[in-house]
């Protein structure tokens, strides 16, 4: 294409306007716009927007089947180069097609070999599961919530002495019960009771002394606050006795890694946000090596909750979290952070904490936790826009009132009445 872009070109009588259209819902309102027959909308709506989706692992005989099949469709794939010369036996791919060639495509290669019927369900999974905004209900021991209807914010209760941006501050029980109801107070939607730092480094507590510290506030705050509470712990003794105290939600920053924890959280019926992270806050930060960051966290979020699905964790209780810091570079969370909408193909909701952390201080160029509060409210907004259903924050009421403009961003719209964004329904147009 010859570039006309500069604005001395001369211009038609209608100049060309790129749209921004983010959902199928966006590309129905601007093909609505037009006038366009009603029928010819829902049509037109599934070329509007392209989902690339990625595949791993897709063997030498499937990949030319693939590509072969997309191709066929209007679509294509992208693999490595190796496949042509069979210098490599499998490759990532991918898919660049609209919804309309996915719902051509999927049902053909359902039908066909290499497991590729297994790499349809997966994509037709991932797809529905990113498109869908349906608000949902998550059901605890005492209490349910409800995510996903606007973007939520879970306010911090260190109850620690050397947390690293608010250790100290809250050790007295009286405090911490009062600060959880000033959150409260400034739109806090849960409140997320921590005993033990996870900073880079921090020494490990016992689950006696992190219980010491915590058990007295959630005692405190039984029956006080009119939003759930969740419980930071990675020791499932205290998870347990924080849920018997009125906690509804277990915060585990070890992704369930420990059988324990997966036990507990399914016998006391708590709601479990599963985080991401390598090897403990001692060791985290030793080994940022990730040959592939995204689809690293992401498969093993995928492993993660599907042993808990397996072991009797309810999948509607789950949420989870890609960890921004823990065992990451600067570089690698923001990277996590700007790509964070991806984490909804798994079908469950997003959690993010980026609040005063040092990659924020690495982007501004300081080392105080306490002059990141611009940054982390940029953070929470950045999270709200890809579609985190909960934003962790020390820094409840300008988060909450920065939220509110995402919230009001996102509501503009409203559904479109002509979309449907069901793969299983017949697509009747080319
Ligand atoms: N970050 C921290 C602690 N818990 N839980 C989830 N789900 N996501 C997070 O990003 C996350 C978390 C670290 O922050 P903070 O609690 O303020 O610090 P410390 O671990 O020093 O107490």
């Amino acid at each position: 294409m010859p570039d006309t872009s500069s604005p001395a070109t001369a211009r038609s009588r209608s100049p060309a306007r790129v749209l921004e259209v983010e959902s199928l819902a966006d590309v129905a309102r601007e093909v609505e716009r037009t006038a366009s027959d009603p029928e010819g909308v829902a049509i037109m709506t599934r070329k509007g927007r392209i989902y690339p989706v990625r595949l791993d692992h897709i063997s030498l005989k499937a990949a030319p089947l693939l590509k072969q099949e997309t191709l066929s469709v209007g679509a294509d794939s992208a693999h490595a180069r190796g496949i042509a010369d069979h210098s490599v036996a499998s490759t990532s791919v991918v898919l660049l097609a609209t919804w309309g060639q996915y719902q051509r495509l999927l049902p053909k290669l359902k039908r066909q070999p290499f497991r590729l019927a297994e790499a349809a369900d997966e994509v037709e999974r991932a797809l529905r599961a990113y498109v869908s905004r349906a608000p949902r209900t998550i059901r605890g021991p005492h209490r349910s919530f409800v995510v996903g209807d606007r973007p939520r914010v879970m306010g911090v209760l260190n109850v620690t002495p050397d947390s690293f941006s608010d250790g100290g501050q809250h050790l007295d029980p009286k405090e911490a019960v009062a600060h959880a109801e000033r959150m409260v107070a400034e739109g806090a939607d849960m409140i997320d009771v921590g005993g033990e730092s996870t900073r880079p480094g921090a020494p490990p507590v016992s689950p006696e002394e992190e219980w010491a510290r915590i058990g007295p506030v959630l005692s405190g705050l039984a029956g006080r606050l009119a939003v759930p509470v969740s419980v930071d712990t990675r020791h499932f003794e205290v998870a347990a006795k924080a849920v018997d105290a009125g906690a509804d939600v277990v915060n585990d920053v070890e992704g369930l890694r420990s059988e324990g924890m997966r036990r507990t959280v399914a016998r006391t019926g708590a709601a479990v946000v599963t985080m991401h992270m390598r090897g403990d806050p001692t060791t985290m930060q030793a080994n940022l090596v990730y040959a592939d960051l995204r689809g690293e966290v992401y498969a093993e979020l995928a492993a993660a909750t599907d042993r808990a699905v397996l072991e009797g964790v309810p999948a509607d209780r789950i949420l989870i979290d890609p960890g921004l810091g823990f065992g990451k570079s600067a570089e690698q969370s923001l990277e996590l952070l700007l790509h964070v909408g991806e984490f909804r193909s798994l079908g469950y909701p997003v959690v993010v904490g980026a609040s005063r952390k040092s990659f924020l201080g690495w982007v501004l160029g300081n080392a105080d936790p306490a002059q990141r509060l611009e940054a982390g409210v940029a953070a929470a907004v950045i999270a709200a826009e890809h579609g985190a259903a909960l934003v962790r924050t020390h820094d409840v009421a300008p988060t909450v009132r920065a939220l509110s403009l995402v919230r009001a961003a996102q509501g503009l719209g409203g559904p479109s009445p002509t979309t449907s964004p069901d793969l299983a329904a017949p697509d009747s147009g080319p």
